[in-house]
């Protein structure tokens, strides 16, 4: 398998509880490469790129609220398979329902406060990475 970059992303959450360390921690180990990092804080405008699938969404208020209430640290990773390899690490969208030994699954409960966000494709990667790093 060929060598992917994927987009990762620490939310407010993970931010304020301290868990920035801890989360860089679980994908260095699993051995990809950490290639760019950049703590800030998201505004509306940039929010609405970032999710635009999602604008239409019941929860996106709440989403919109949620991601521009503190600073993130956005992230490139390398690494063979990067994109499943990183969603894999952070588990399934709701932490209730994450495996333990996932991020989600170990340290999360609500959907909205789920601690990361990884890119869910190739193609996806190459759009956030060009929106936090082009
Ligand atoms: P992200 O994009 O943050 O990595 O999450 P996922 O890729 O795992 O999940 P998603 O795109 O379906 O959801 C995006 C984002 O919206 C929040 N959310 C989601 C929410 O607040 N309420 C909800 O009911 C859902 C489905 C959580 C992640």
């Amino acid at each position: 398998m060929a060598t992917e970059h994927t987009f990762v992303m620490i939310k407010p959450d993970g931010v304020a509880r301290g868990l920035i360390g801890e989360i860089i921690s679980r994908f260095e180990r699993k051995g990809l490469n950490l290639e760019k990092i950049r703590r800030l804080h998201i505004d509306e405008p940039l929010a609405l790129r970032h999710y635009a699938e999602h604008v239409e969404k019941p929860f996106f208020p709440e989403l919109l609220e949620f991601v521009t209430s503190g600073p993130v640290v956005a992230m490139e990773w390398s690494g063979e398979g990067a994109v499943n390899v990183c969603r894999d690490l952070m588990g399934v969208t709701d932490p209730k329902k994450a495996a333990a030994g996932t991020i989600r699954g170990d340290y999360g409960l609500a959907v909205t406060h789920n601690l990361v966000h990884g890119s869910d494709s190739s193609d996806s990667a190459a759009r956030e990475l060009g929106i936090f790093f082009g």
